[in-house]
């Protein structure tokens, strides 16, 4: 592992770019075999175990597809889950939904970007239900096949080893790898002085806290918040209540380091749940009326039954955390009612990713966003270190850099 260090793109540059770039004709973009891609990807194998690279075939990019050449990409827990099984689009798999890159050949009806464009990558949505239209891109109708159906929505598979199919478009992407296949609608421009390495993150992780207290809860300035795990959602929560400059800002981690480093970003309290008994008790201690927002990031039935009990009158409580399959919402119907409380499952922050993703990038570059301080960087080919260190809490966000 080696710890972040934002570094200068030294190798991009208008001459190598030139030499590398393609763009398909529609009659181009009819899959052809020799157009395809032969990439290194981690590959989350059926037999579990850890990842494995390995070189496979990706599809040429069909009309309504971009191959991008990854540069960077996050870890997300979500990863590690789906590498375990939990969802539906089986084994072997691409993984991967935080990348960065720069754009190396386009479909015939692609027009926001071209290649040689750098961009990063976020969830996939349809741009055309009720909920695209309204802004909501992260509830879109079509969620669960555009980024968890493992294969495009017509049935074919992007990724192949030989004869087999190996299931990918994990979010529209599948980025744990050399290259990858993603959509319009994933993509945001990045300018040159953001590196790729802060721009990946902000695809799914980051965006997911900061954009949970700034849009899907939109906390009020002066508000308390309270803040359940200290990893890279909640410690993005926690930089986005300091931009929301929310008056009390608690956060719940039992690792030191980052009780600390939520503490260097903006929390005025932190609580270590291992030293108390009563974590109700304890968070009525620093917030003796209640907190009015709570975001969870750890799907505990222990911690949602506390933070219940710490709300104030009128609070909301936030879910992120994957939760145990079959889990029962938090609380008590009676004082849910009585004290007209609101629980709200959140994804993605609620964010438009073309909106909000650009505003996080103005944000870091003026200092007041320092995602940096999260990553910590590792080779594809080190991504079961980068799992291990996740788990164990040696590092908050693992990035895996191609550069
Ligand atoms: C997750 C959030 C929980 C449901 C599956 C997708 N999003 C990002 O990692
Ligand atoms: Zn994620």
């Amino acid at each position: 592992m080696t710890h972040f260090d934002p570094q200068p793109d030294t190798d991009f540059t208008a001459g190598n770019m030139l030499e590398d770039i393609e763009v398909c004709t529609s009659d181009e973009s009819i899959q052809e075999p020799s157009m395809t891609t032969s990439i290194s990807a981690a590959i989350a194998s059926p037999e579990g175990g850890p990842f494995i690279i390995d070189q496979v075939e990706l599809d040429a990019p069909r009309d309504d597809e971009i191959l991008v050449e990854i540069k960077a990409v996050g870890l997300c827990h979500t990863d590690v889950v789906a590498q375990a099984g939990a969802f539906d689009f089986g084994l072997p798999v691409v993984l991967g939904h935080e990348g960065a890159g720069i754009v190396r050949r386009v479909g015939a009806n692609i027009t926001r970007v071209v290649p040689g464009d750098r961009v990063a990558l976020s969830f996939r949505s349809c741009g055309a239900c009720s909920k695209c239209d309204d802004a909501h891109p992260a509830y879109c109708h079509t969620m669960p096949a555009l980024n968890y159906g493992g294969m495009r929505t017509d049935g074919s598979r992007t990724i192949h080893k030989g004869p087999d199919d190996i299931a990918g478009n994990f979010f529209g992407q599948s980025s744990f790898a050399s290259h990858a296949l993603t959509y319009e609608r994933n993509i945001v421009k990045i300018p040159d002085d953001v590196p790729f390495e802060i721009a990946a993150p902000l695809g799914c992780g980051v965006q997911t806290g900061a954009g949970s207290i700034l849009n899907a809860m939109d906390c009020e300035a002066g508000s308390a918040l309270l803040v359940t795990g200290g990893g890279t959602v909640g410690l993005s929560a926690v930089m986005g209540a300091k931009l929301r400059t929310c008056a009390t800002i608690i956060v719940v981690e039992p690792i030191a380091a980052r009780r600390d480093m939520a503490v260097e970003l903006g929390a005025t309290h932190t609580i270590d749940p291992m030293a108390q008994d009563n974590l109700a008790a304890a968070i009525r201690e620093i917030s003796t009326v209640g907190v009015d927002y709570a975001l969870d990031t750890t799907g505990r039935a222990d911690v949602l039954e506390a933070i219940m009990q710490g709300l104030a009158p009128q609070g909301t409580l936030g879910l992120v955390g994957i939760a145990a399959p079959g889990s029962k919402l938090p609380g008590e119907v009676n004082q849910v009612i009585s004290l007209g409380h609101k629980v709200m499952g959140i994804i993605e922050g609620d964010s438009e990713p073309s909106a909000f993703i650009p505003e996080l990038m103005e944000h870091f570059l003026a200092g007041d966003l320092p995602v940096d301080r999260l990553l910590s960087r590792y080779r594809l080919d080190q991504i079961n270190e980068a799992v291990a260190d996740q788990h164990s809490g040696k590092c908050i966000k693992p990035i895996l850099s191609f550069e």
